[in-house]
């Protein structure tokens, strides 16, 4: 008989201007456990990595992730140091990032497993936003 996977799986991104690329990782990371968690930074947060605030708000981000069915809880991540604390506050067994993140996280193996997934090719926020400005 196999055993039940009752994991906790967590992710992190912005998720801004939704489309297929974020739900299919999103859909993958799902499969990998019981349960999934999602981590969605805030505006100030994007503001200092990138220089620029998110097209839609941090609470329409969540709420947008949240109504998902692959989806079953989110919270705000407000800083990129604090991951180690929001893993253990979540009880999460395995952290699933795309590779665009690969080995960022790998100090975190001694809490979880750390899994980075293919990104889907061709689609991002920033081609999205190009493509309807043109
Ligand atoms: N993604 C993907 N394929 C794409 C685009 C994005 O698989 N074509 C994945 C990214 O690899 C990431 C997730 O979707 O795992 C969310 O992407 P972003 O919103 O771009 O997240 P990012 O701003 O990189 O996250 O702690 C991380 C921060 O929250 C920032």
């Amino acid at each position: 008989m196999s055993k039940k996977n009752t994991e906790t799986v967590i992710t992190f991104g912005t998720f801004d201007v939704f489309h297929v690329g974020h739900l299919r990782l999103l859909m993958r990371a799902k499969s990998m456990g019981a349960q999934l968690i999602v981590g969605v930074s805030t505006d100030q947060l994007n503001y200092s990595k990138k220089g620029r605030y998110p097209v839609y708000s941090e609470s329409e981000r969540l709420e947008i992730i949240s109504a998902l069915k692959c989806v079953d809880a989110v919270f705000l991540e407000e800083s990129l140091e604090k991951k180690r604390n929001y893993i253990l506050e979540q009880n999460a067994h395995i952290l699933v990032m795309g590779d665009d993140w690969k080995g960022k996280f790998d100090d975190l193996k001694d809490i979880c497993k750390i899994v980075y997934l293919d990104r889907t090719p061709a689609i991002s926020t920033t081609e999205v936003i190009e493509k309807i400005r043109l």
